[in-house]
Formats: structure tokens, C-alpha cells, sequence
């Protein structure tokens, strides 16, 4: 082994890849749907388990633990200078309904076990380190991606967009806040930003969730930029009425509108003939939804990405045209909401080569790459310097129950963010 950063030798960094194990196993326990699936919703019952979970976990790992008024955890091991801008690492623990286990999971338990691994070598931090874990990326419950993470970054509208926003159920952020203890969620959102320089680099540790690394035999992926991502919500709205007893020429059918949307989003995504530019209808519901009953509603979800935001921003543009027309023909009412719509971010590139020295000094393979599904770390991105380490996962699957990590690549993935970690940490 290569002596590395302050002396400390690669092979004294010791991986408990078993009991990593058996706490992702753990954590997947907590879930609103059967194994192997993973469903953990923010602020649900299975969301307050995870949270109780993770903050004894970072407890017994010496680490000062505090949360903030929506729920953002925070275990932070003090360092010498204690004053001095901080060092990050985190993802989440949320899950989108039936996915797996790794997802987010492998940057929360995974920046634990890297917190663990520095301290088994007796290693003392300058400045401090921090794990973080955000209160939520996924869009489910109320359709705002990495809510955590934007009121971290401070972006702007939010307590606008939270004090109108309901679930599925027709519960409000706030209401689901203090369900799940965080009573004063809405009071004190405008507490939540971080202060400025709070952090001096932030890390986080996620499988690829792509098949590059797996198909190239690569260990570690060092990600340079992450894709612009944008959510859209659409409504049309018509009459409905009997299955038998309209004839068709008397119909507007709002779910034959969602359909033709449904494919115009397509046509418009390969229209740009880049293959970085991808577009998804994952949520397509018809009211009432009756197999004799001419739909009267239909609510579908868009989410469309792309390295280039101008680009994205266009096949935007084109669905929205596409949606209007098509509700005018089909003489349906429209509404067409951009949910989110944000910019791509770059990784800072004295992080990229901390990641790289690590990856050298543990004799890992690495390559750069690009990472189109987006994180945490795009809005930490907005507020500190960011990066971002990948590992491989099985066939690039996930948001699937059969997402998986083998030990040795989380073991690989950990080691590299603990060197990192210790490098900045000492800079
Ligand atoms: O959708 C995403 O890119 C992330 O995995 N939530
Ligand atoms: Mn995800
Ligand atoms: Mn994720
Ligand atoms: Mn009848």
C-alpha cells in the first residue's frame, strides 16, 4: 500500500462491511411495502423510524447530533478548528414507492461507516466533519425533489410553494410535519438556510444508478456534473359521461388528451436527437377511473432532464405548445404546472481530484462521468463546493427492488469518501 494523506496508510482503513450490511438490511425493514421493495415516504411511519434509526447510529458513532426545524439531520464529529468552515458528507433515506435498498442509503450509512473507519485509525479532523441527512430528495409526497436540500441552499418561493402544497390525500405540508414531530416546520423554515462558508466542500457517496461502471469494470465513479432535472404536472379536464351511451363524436375525453401528451413528450425528447436529453411520464391517473365511465379527469407527471438546460428548457416549451393544442382539439380544459425546473450543477475540481487521489492511493480504478439522476448535492452545490463519488450497483438498477451493492464496492465506495474526507478535513 502507498503511504497517503498525513501518513496514514490505505490498509489501516477498516471497513465493517458486515455490519454496514446488516443496518441497510435494518433500515430496509422500515417500509410502507413489502421486502425486497423499499417504500419510506417523507414524514410517514416508516420515515420517523429511519430518522430514530439514523440519529442512534450517528449517536453511537461519538457524533454531536442535531436536527433542524423540517427534519434535516446533522451528526458532526468537532474538530481542532472548530470554527473553521466544515466538511460534509450525506444523502437520504427516503424512498420512492417499491424501490430498493441503496438508493441515498449507501451516503447516510456509508458516511457513518467512513466517520467510523478515520476513527479506528485515531485520526483527529482540523476541520470538522459532517454527516448529513437530508430530510427528503424524492419527489413523491409533495412533488418538490430535494426539499431538504433546496431549503438548505436557500432557494428562494419555498415557504409559498409548502404552505400551498397537499398529498395525495389531501394533507398539507405542515400537517405532515407535525405528524411525523416537526410541529414548527413552517415557523421556522426561514431558519433553515445554511450561514454562509458553513461548509468548505461537500461529498456524497451514491451508487451510479446507470450500468457504466458495472459494464467497464470500473470501482469508482468521480462525478464531474449532474444533469439538469425539471418536473411538470398537467391536468385536463372534461365531461366524461357513459361508457355506452355517448357516442363518440359527443366526447372530450381527458384521457385520451393525457395519452396523446403522454407520446408528444416523447416525440419532443428524441426531436433533440441528443441522448442526454431523456423524458419520462411516470404518473398518468384517470378520473374516475371506471372501465365504463368516459374519463372526465386525467393528471399525469412529466419529468424531463438533460446535461443542457437550454436544451431541456426547449422540449419544456414544445410539450407545453403540444399540451395546448391538444387540449383545444379535444375541447378539454388544460392546466400545465413546471413543478421544479432547475440548473445543472458542476463538481468542484479540487474535490474531484481529492476523490481521485483517494481512488489512486486505495489502487481503485476510476473514471469520470457525468450523473443523470440528480441529488442532494445539486443544491449543496449552490452553497459549497461539491462533489460526488459513485459506485457500481447491479445492472444500473434502481428505484427497483432488485437495486443492489455488493459489500465490496460499498467497502471500495466508503474507503474512498473517508480519504477524501480526511484530505479536505486536513487542507
Ligand atoms: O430521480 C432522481 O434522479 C433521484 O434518484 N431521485
Ligand atoms: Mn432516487
Ligand atoms: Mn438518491
Ligand atoms: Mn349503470
Amino acid at each position: 500500500q502507498s503511504s497517503g494523506f498525513c501518513g496514514l496508510q490505505s490498509d489501516e482503513l477498516i471497513v465493517d462491511s458486515f455490519r454496514l450490511q446488516q443496518q441497510i438490511d435494518e433500515l430496509a425493514s422500515f417500509s410502507d411495502s413489502s421486502a425486497p421493495s423499499v417504500t419510506r415516504i417523507l414524514y410517514s411511519e416508516a420515515d420517523v423510524r429511519a430518522r430514530r434509526y439514523i440519529k442512534d447510529l450517528m449517536d453511537s458513532s461519538g457524533l454531536i447530533v442535531r436536527e433542524d426545524g423540517v427534519g434535516n439531520i446533522f451528526g458532526r464529529w468537532e474538530g481542532s478548528d472548530s470554527m473553521a468552515p466544515a466538511i460534509a458528507t450525506g444523502s437520504h433515506t427516503d424512498a420512492i414507492p417499491f424501490s430498493g435498498k441503496y438508493d441515498g442509503v449507501v451516503g447516510v450509512l456509508g458516511a457513518i461507516e467512513a466517520i467510523n473507519a478515520l476513527n479506528r485509525t485515531g485520526f483527529k479532523p482540523r476541520r470538522s466533519l459532517e454527516v448529513i441527512m437530508f430530510t427528503s430528495e424524492e419527489p413523491t409526497r409533495f412533488g418538490i425533489s430535494c426539499l431538504g436540500s433546496r431549503l438548505l441552499a436557500g432557494l428562494p418561493n419555498m415557504k409559498s410553494s409548502l404552505e400551498r402544497v397537499v398529498d395525495k390525500d389531501n394533507i398539507s405540508f405542515p400537517d405532515a410535519a407535525a405528524i411525523a414531530g416537526y410541529e414548527f416546520a413552517l415557523e421556522t423554515l426561514l431558519e433553515v438556510p445554511l450561514k454562509e462558508d458553513t461548509y468548505a466542500a461537500f461529498v456524497e457517496l451514491h451508487i451510479e444508478q446507470g450500468p457504466i461502471l458495472e459494464e467497464e469494470g470500473i470501482a469508482i465513479g468521480i462525478v464531474t456534473a449532474i444533469a439538469a432535472p425539471a418536473s411538470l404536472k398537467v391536468d385536463f379536464r372534461g365531461d366524461g359521461g357513459h361508457a355506452g351511451a355517448v357516442l363518440m363524436p359527443s366526447r372530450n375525453d381527458a384521457g385520451l388528451a393525457a395519452a396523446e401528451l403522454a407520446l408528444a413528450v416523447e416525440k419532443h425528447v428524441l426531436e433533440t436527437q441528443s441522448a442526454d436529453t431523456v423524458g419520462t411520464t411516470g404518473v398518468l391517473e384517470l378520473y374516475p377511473g371506471a372501465v365504463n365511465s368516459i374519463p372526465s379527469a386525467a393528471h399525469i407527471e412529466i419529468d424531463i432532464r438533460d446535461i443542457d438546460e437550454q436544451r431541456r428548457n426547449s422540449v419544456i416549451q414544445h410539450i407545453k405548445v403540444s399540451a395546448s393544442e391538444i387540449a383545444t382539439r379535444r375541447h378539454v380544459h388544460l392546466d400545465f404546472q413546471i413543478v421544479t425546473q432547475d440548473p445543472p450543477a458542476a463538481s468542484s475540481q479540487k474535490i474531484v481530484k481529492a476523490i481521485e487521489s483517494a481512488s489512486q492511493q486505495l489502487g481503485l480504478t476510476s473514471k469520470h462521468m457525468i450523473s443523470r439522476a440528480y441529488h442532494d448535492s445539486l443544491f449543496m452545490a449552490r452553497v459549497s463546493p461539491m462533489g460526488m463519488i459513485f459506485i457500481p450497483c447491479y445492472r444500473g438498477y434502481s428505484h427497483r427492488p432488485d437495486e443492489f451493492a455488493s459489500r465490496e464496492d460499498l467497502s471500495n465506495g466508503i474507503k474512498v469518501l473517508a480519504l477524501s474526507l480526511l484530505a479536505l478535513s486536513s487542507d
